[in-house]
């Protein structure tokens, strides 16, 4: 089974990928597998290392949106692509508006590996 861990890599990091096209978001939400059953409304891909984001966990902890305390905001601005829902589109058509951007990232952090798990937003 894929762990919260690997689900997270699945769907925000692509370290490869340093300039995106317009179609970025509508190829890539559909490569990680986030159009099935329904349209992920909001998605953020990352586009740094690995080691760079993991990181993260042991930078500035801030509160997360739900009340937890385990989030954490990178120190550096980070390159990251958002994928919105364009409003009027319905599953199985999924279609997103593609937004490259380079900002502060704030992520969850789980477990005694310190491995991210959940991505809380951008400031
Ligand atoms: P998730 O399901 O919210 O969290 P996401 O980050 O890809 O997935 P499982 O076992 O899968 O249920 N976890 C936490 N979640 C929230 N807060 C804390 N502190 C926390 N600690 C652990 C993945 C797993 O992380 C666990 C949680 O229980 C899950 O475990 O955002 C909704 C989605 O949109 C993305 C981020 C979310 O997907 P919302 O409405 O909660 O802010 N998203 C959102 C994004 O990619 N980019 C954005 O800018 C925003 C705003």
């Amino acid at each position: 089974k894929e762990s919260r861990a690997e689900k997270f890599q699945r769907q925000h990091m692509d370290p490869d990928t340093s300039t995106v096209t317009a179609s970025y978001c509508n190829e890539m939400m559909k490569r990680r597998n986030m159009m099935v059953g329904q349209c992920k409304p909001v998605n953020t891909f990352i586009h740094e290392p690995l080691h760079k984001v993991r990181a993260i966990c042991f930078q500035g902890n801030v509160r997360c949106k739900n009340g937890q305390s385990n989030c954490h905001q990178s120190s550096s601005k980070m390159r990251i692509t958002d994928c919105r829902l364009k409003k009027g589109s319905k599953y199985p058509k999924c279609d997103y508006e593609t937004q490259q951007l380079q900002k502060s990232i704030i992520v969850a952090c789980e477990c005694v590996q310190y491995e991210i798990v959940h991505f809380d937003g951008s400031v």
